[in-house]
């Protein structure tokens, strides 16, 4: 599998719409795009992480009302801040994209022109049923209560215009198609199941363009019109990597892409967009992962519905690499977690002070006091007790087929088995500087091995526990997973220990 992998990674998040500010359930999706990001690039390949801000429609244009601003100005604001909690959350990210860009209103225009000369747009009265939160139409059969917004709970609204269609109902039988020619293109299977669930009940061509609002994407056949604002924002993914203006750009990224998002979007990633490349004449996106829901209390981590949960807060009090670690350990992706200070506290105490921090503590201390305070050299051979290569195998495989939660417990396994080795051989009681030197040894080495698997989820973290073995952070680790590379050489000195405990506030 490994020789096979392509040299270019491409990843997105969803581009969040300027009504509110990040939030953790945001944040959550961040940070997966960003671990799945530094793992592609440790693992060597061309990666490119891309995110932004979804800045056009009616919310966004009643939000700047609220607040006594056009929204040029509000939008201006609003990414600003998004950017900053980013940069300060330490988010990797390549290209932060806003679709009020020029470059993007050329790319959207040129593409659905594309679409619309291929003959999939038409002109027609439009009549339906609104959620303003959505920005989308539901049939009434979607509705709660015959009312209600199915994700935001609240009344739609009935609108009529004219406008301009996208034909989707002649997408039926290739989407279905695309999917069983493709069947790992929709991760997890039970969201592959959903979305061909939307698509065996019928596909019904979508209204694309709007006339009641200006704060858009002017339509280039008919400027009377701007499109809707999920037919401009699908268009950032295509806008990032230069189609239409840098071919080999776009010939390096597309086929590499993977979108990450939430399940609330899977309809318009996993019907919408593979159709819409489909009728411009360009492939379907070759990998859409979709997560599930985050959660407080049971309840959706969301501005609209007023959970929310301040990131920031959370990555200051108790640290960056806390937050990622819970985050990506807890919940399997796909599927719902829950969000508790608790829950993240009681796990870093666990994985990251413990079973990292303690082992890492005990070894330097035996350094210190019975090896001169210099590390030594690692054996050959890892102890079998570490089931080193079966662990490591596991740990890259977890990471290359985006499960975190596997990667995470696998690590975890080789560090308590490398705690069961120390309890078994007890270095502490001989005074044997040969026997303590290949104990010590194979700990250390497994130390640095695990320190570089865990660099994708708590770069901070791995990084001080690799600086104190004295070893630098790699640009690729693709080669530096092989027992016994570790030369020792590294000068202790007492300190506090890395890792220490968290208490809740
Ligand atoms: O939908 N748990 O933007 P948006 C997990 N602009 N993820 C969550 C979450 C939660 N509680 N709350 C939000 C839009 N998210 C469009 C997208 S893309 C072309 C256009 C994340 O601001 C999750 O990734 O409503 C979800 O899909 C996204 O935020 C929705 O962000």
């Amino acid at each position: 599998m490994l020789d096979n992998c392509p040299d270019s990674f491409y990843i997105t998040t969803p581009i969040y719409y300027v009504n509110g500010t990040p939030h953790l359930g945001t944040t959550y999706t961040m940070v997966v795009a960003d671990t799945l990001a530094r793992w592609n690039r440790l693992w060597g390949r061309d990666t490119f992480f891309l995110t932004g801000t979804d800045e056009h429609g009616l919310k966004v244009s009643q939000v700047a009302s609220d607040n006594g601003m056009a929204p040029k100005q509000w939008v201006d604001l609003m990414a600003t801040r998004f950017i900053a909690a980013w940069n300060d959350l330490g988010i990797s990210y390549d290209r932060f994209i806003r679709t009020t860009e020029p470059e993007h209103y050329k790319t959207v225009q040129s593409f659905l022109s594309k679409i619309y000369e291929n003959g999939f747009i038409y002109r027609d009265l439009y009549k339906g049923l609104y959620c303003v939160a959505c920005e989308a139409y539901y049939n009434e059969s979607e509705l709660e209560d015959g009312i209600n917004c199915p994700v935001h709970k609240r009344p739609v609204t009935e609108m009529t215009e004219e406008n301009y269609f996208f034909k989707l109902s002649a997408f039926q039988d290739r989407l279905l198609k695309w999917y069983d020619d493709f069947p790992e293109a929709v991760t997890p299977s039970t969201r592959r199941n959903e979305a061909l669930g939307f698509i065996h009940q019928g596909l019904e061509d979508i209204s694309i363009t709007r006339t009641s609002i200006d704060w858009g994407v002017p339509v280039p056949w008919d400027h009377e019109h701007v499109f809707y604002v999920w037919y401009d924002a699908l268009i950032n993914y295509l806008t990032a990597i230069g189609y239409g203006s840098d071919d080999t750009s776009f010939d390096r990224y597309w086929p590499h892409v993977h979108h990450l998002l939430g399940k609330d979007i899977l309809r318009f990633h996993c019907v919408w967009w593979p159709a819409m490349c489909m009728a411009a004449g360009i492939d379907p996106p070759n990998k859409l992962i979709v997560h599930g829901w985050l959660l407080a209390g049971g309840e959706k981590i969301s501005k609209s519905r007023g959970v929310a949960v301040d990131p920031l807060e959370i990555a200051n009090e108790y640290g960056i690499d806390a937050m990622r670690y819970y985050l990506l350990k807890e919940t399997h992706l796909g599927s719902d977690g829950d969000f508790s200070i608790e829950g993240m506290v009681s796990t870093y105490n666990a994985d990251i002070a413990n079973n990292l921090g303690n082992l890492l503590q005990r070894c330097l201390a035996l350094v210190a006091s019975k090896l001169d305070g210099v590390t030594p050299a690692c054996p050959l051979e890892p102890p079998e007790v570490f089931a080193f290569q079966e662990r490591v195998d596991r740990v890259v495989h977890s990471w290359e087929s985006f499960q975190p939660v596997g990667a995470l417990e696998a690590s975890m396994e080789l560090l308590r088995s490398a705690n069961v080795y120390l309890e078994q051989t007890e270095p502490w009681k001989s005074s044997s500087v040969e026997y303590i030197t290949v104990v010590i040894g194979a700990v250390l080495e497994l130390l640095r091995v695990v320190s570089l698997l865990l660099l994708p989820a708590v770069p901070e973290s791995s990084g001080r526990v690799l600086s104190r073995l004295g070893v630098e952070v790699p640009l690729s680790i693709r080669d530096e997973l092989i027992f016994g590379k570790y030369r020792g050489g590294a000068a202790i000195e007492k300190s506090a220990p890395l890792f220490p405990r968290l208490e809740v506030e």
